[in-house]
């Protein structure tokens, strides 16, 4: 079986992604598959994408890439200075979704939603918008399977959470490396076990993990830093709680 490590919404926190970096060493970790939102929020946004693209075997586009790529001079700040030209070609290159077979389960990642970057959906939400993130996606894909997704991973809620629904779909969501908003003030990642490009049924998990990093560096990084709404990235970055008069994760 091989191990696929899943990291996403890091978020300019380079302290988080440098401890996760260092624990997906001893993980025994096959591939690495990035879920999005490199940038934004945190204080290190160009550092961050470096070692996010570094470690990653793949890396799928955010609603952060996405946004910034198409309007890197939104007015609170230069992302042509912050990322350079190099990084911000880059992020208009990744793929929306990805999809592989695993132990005979079809298995789709992307980061909030097959149709749309920029929708949210949560455990919480009506079953028919969970249901939906089992449709083949809408947005640009790296696969051509016409199937519906029998799991499906994502980012971009910064909440890990597993759900298995309308006979045995698997919805799960990795929560995020470097904001994390469900109350534990750790990085989440998630592991996914199983034969990789195999349409044979077999044996298969998903691992939660969380991992200590030291929140104090990135909070002192991102006060001595000038990053919008710092005061409110701090205080989530030291308590795992989301500051709801945020209104871009
Ligand atoms: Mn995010």
């Amino acid at each position: 079986m091989e191990r696929i490590a899943l990291i996403s919404d890091i978020h300019g926190n380079l302290p988080a992604i440098q401890s996760v970096a260092q624990e997906l060493k001893v993980q025994n970790i096959d591939k690495v598959i990035c879920l999005g939102d490199m940038i934004g929020k945190g204080p290190n946004s160009a550092e961050t994408l470096d070692v996010c693209r570094e470690i990653s075997d793949m890396v799928i586009m955010g609603n952060w890439e996405k946004f910034i790529g198409n309007n890197p001079t939104p007015g609170d700040v230069n992302w042509v200075e912050v990322l350079g030209k190099e990084r911000l070609e880059y992020i208009k290159t990744l793929p929306e979704t990805i999809g592989f077979y695993l132990s005979g389960k079809y298995v789709r990642l992307f980061h909030a939603h097959p149709h749309d970057l920029f929708k949210r959906v949560f455990s919480t939400s009506p079953l028919e918008e969970r249901l939906e993130m089992f449709e083949i996606p809408k947005l640009g894909r790296e696969e051509c399977e016409t199937c519906e997704s029998d799991i499906v991973g994502y980012g971009d809620i910064h909440g890990a959470f597993i759900e298995t629904i309308n006979g045995g779909k698997t919805l799960f969501n990795t929560g995020s490396i470097g904001n994390a908003c469900d109350y534990l003030p750790m990085a989440s990642y998630v592991i996914l076990e199983g034969n990789y490009g195999s349409k044979e049924p077999g044996n298969f998990g998903i691992q939660f993990c969380r991992v200590e990093y030291d929140t104090i560096k990135a909070a002192n990084q991102a006060f001595h830093s000038n990053i919008p709404q710092k005061e409110a990235y701090i205080q989530e970055v030291k308590t795992g709680v989301y500051c709801i008069d945020r209104n871009k994760q």
